[in-house]
């Protein structure tokens, strides 16, 4: 896999739409500049860190004090979770969150569309045994499409010849005026685990959710669309999904943030994760040579 600057933006770059970086030793980021919007994606998880539609306010939190280091989770952004969502199902000491946003993936396509979006294109390629806790073979490719919506395709494919289960999740920082005044619709009557409370199944009452505490809710059976309302900053984000049946909801508040140490000062006042997932009893089971797409569309209204 090539990681080298000048061969990236000699293969992939698009003359001022799409340059490739590095921003730390040994990290590297493609920088997307289009009519529409910016974006900045690391190689290192194929984690997208900002996405700005032109003229607006940025749509995805990144935290002050995101740590830009290789083989370390980013505070921020959109964290791909893969091939297990939170802690390993077997052996709790693995990484929380699969292995795929620490690792380093390799870009596989780059297009300047003719709507002047741009659309990039990741792949990390799994063969059978070389991370602990998943001795499976698969494929894994993020398409991302850039413009005053982002649209993203995490697509596994089961390159072995055994079935595979796999939980996923594009674990979404938005970036909020103030969590204490904004509202999430399209969760009415979806039952949750509730991880404040012993993952003890709940129900969630008819009207939005709202934060007053510590929130990190599994919806199960959650396919609508979610839409974040933020009256600071006078806009909704929707959140639109296809092939992801559970819908994770998280905000440490205050006494987490603080232990966790990399949100920055309050920062968890302007954060809220809306994530789209298969994690849970909703992991999906992908036959050999089958692909499952998880998709998202994330607009401003
Ligand atoms: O998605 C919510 C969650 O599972 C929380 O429980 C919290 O752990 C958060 O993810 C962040 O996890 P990370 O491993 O990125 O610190």
């Amino acid at each position: 896999m090539n990681t080298d600057i000048a061969v990236l933006n000699s293969c992939f770059g698009i003359d001022d739409q799409v340059v490739f970086k590095t921003i730390s030793e040994h990290f590297s980021i493609v920088e997307i500049d289009n009519a529409h919007a910016s974006a900045s994606i690391s190689l290192q998880g194929a984690h997208l860190m900002s996405w700005v539609p032109k003229g607006g306010e940025p749509v995805i939190w990144m935290s002050q004090e995101a740590s830009f280091e290789s083989g370390k989770p980013i505070r921020g952004g959109i964290p791909v979770c893969w091939p297990w969502f939170g802690d390993h199902s077997a052996n709790s000491s693995l990484p929380a969150h699969g292995f795929a946003r620490t690792a380093l993936w390799e870009v596989i396509q780059t297009e300047a569309l003719k709507d002047d979006t741009t659309l990039i294109a990741f792949r990390l390629i799994q063969e059978g045994g070389n991370h602990d806790g998943w001795p499976y073979s698969a494929e894994l490719e993020i398409h991302f499409i850039i413009g005053d919506s982002l649209k993203i395709d995490l697509v596994t494919r089961n390159t072995g010849k055994s079935a595979i289960t796999v939980g996923d999740a594009l674990h979404t920082y938005f970036a909020v005026s103030d969590v204490r005044n904004i509202t999430i619709n399209g969760l009415d009557g979806c039952p949750y685990l509730d991880k404040v409370d012993g993952s003890e199944q709940k129900k969630q009452q008819v009207g939005d959710v709202q934060f007053d505490q510590e929130t990190d809710r599994i919806y199960l059976e959650s396919t609508e669309d979610c839409v974040i309302d933020d009256p600071g900053l006078k806009r909704r984000i929707r959140i639109s999904k296809l092939n992801s049946e559970s819908t994770i909801v998280w905000n440490p508040w205050i006494e987490k943030s603080e232990r966790m140490g990399d949100l920055g000062k309050d920062g968890y006042l302007n954060m809220v994760c809306v994530e789209s997932a298969n994690a849970a009893d909703d992991v999906v089971l992908i036959a050999p040579g089958e692909k499952h797409h998880l998709w998202v569309r994330y607009s401003v209204e």
